[in-house]
């Protein structure tokens, strides 16, 4: 069964500006006179199941590498990420680290950043910018990869003329522009799969609620909704069922992620194949952490291992699940 909406009420957690050691003057910044390194992380919002898995790893791999974490929650809201990365700057922390909502935008504050000589490292989602010297390395999956994963599943499993509607995440952030392309570029080799419909659910279960509904009333034929995460997909299962359709049946559901909820629906036949997106970065954020607070090199990208999940596989890995 699926678990009912939970709106997550997210505080933003911004630290008060103290001014906290006098840390921060090295040129791959440093750890505060006792030894401790700090680190500022500011985290997209709580929107999904997969977000509240990542921040869950970061602060438990935090306090096992014994690093000092300042979090903030911007609540999807690019401000805000903005506003916690500068009082990071004023309080000299060691390292910041951070997945930016959107790709856009972020040149001034980081250059903020390089010049208070505070390196900064960008976690789950990159930037679009020119200057690659604006921070150390990006830990994070490769989201046009999974966009194709779901388009190869799509290919091989379609037959005869099929209509999509896509959920895509939140306008502007990284896995939505990359999603909609691997996925785009493998349908494209069969013109009988056609997107019909696409628009923004926010990566929340309640916008691909609302969407979905939109979708089913303005789109006679419906035979595939593609979800950028398995929330969305969450949220239109209840729409289409709400329709009296069968999801997973009458119309196929392909999502992204892979989060407990996602896979139990999968394991129950209302989703039809997973693409897996690892939260689990917290331990290899520490240590990359800690290799460029020590001024040690790092490589400029790290990209996390991730598979796919059918009916069957999930009904077999489920129990072992950690989020
Ligand atoms: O897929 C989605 C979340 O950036 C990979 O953000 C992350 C995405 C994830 O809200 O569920």
């Amino acid at each position: 069964m699926l678990k009912k909406i939970t709106t997550v009420a997210s505080v933003v957690l911004l630290s008060a500006l103290t001014a906290c050691g006098s840390g921060g003057g090295g040129s791959t910044g440093s750890s505060t006179p006792g030894g401790t390194t700090t680190m500022g992380f500011a985290q997209v919002g709580a929107e999904s199941g997969w977000r509240t898995a990542n921040t869950k790893s970061i602060q438990d791999e935090a306090k096992a590498a014994g690093i000092d974490l300042k979090f903030s929650d911007a609540q999807q809201k690019q401000e805000n990420q903005i506003k916690a990365i500068r009082s990071y700057i004023q309080q000299k922390v060691s390292v910041i680290a951070f997945s930016p909502v959107v790709e856009t935008g972020w040149d001034t504050v980081l250059l903020e950043a390089k010049r208070a000589n505070i390196p900064v490292i960008l976690t789950d989602r990159s930037i679009d910018s020119d200057d690659t010297s604006l921070y150390k390395t990006f830990l994070g999956s490769d989201f046009v990869e999974e966009g194709r994963k779901a388009g190869d599943w799509l290919v091989a499993n379609a037959s005869g003329p099929t209509n999509v509607v896509e959920l895509q995440g939140t306008t502007g952030a990284a896995p939505a522009n990359d999603r909609k392309k691997g996925f785009e570029e493998k349908i494209a080799s069969k013109p009988d799969i056609k997107v019909v419909a696409s628009q923004t659910g926010d990566f929340t279960r309640s916008g691909g609620k609302q969407v979905m509904e939109a979708f089913l009333k303005s789109q006679p034929k419906i035979d595939v909704v593609y979800a950028h995460n398995d929330d969305m997909g969450l949220g239109a299962i209840e729409a289409i069922k709400a329709a009296g359709k069968v999801p997973g049946k009458d119309i196929k559901i392909i999502t992204v992620d892979a989060v407990k909820d996602g896979m139990q629906a999968l394991a129950n036949g209302e989703i039809n194949y997973i693409v897996e997106c690892n939260p689990l970065l917290g331990k290899q954020l520490m240590d990359l952490a800690k290799k460029v607070v020590a001024g040690e090199q790092v490589p400029e990208r790290v990209v996390t291992e991730e598979g796919t999940f059918t009916q069957e596989q999930a009904k077999a890995v489920l129990p072992q699940r950690q989020y």
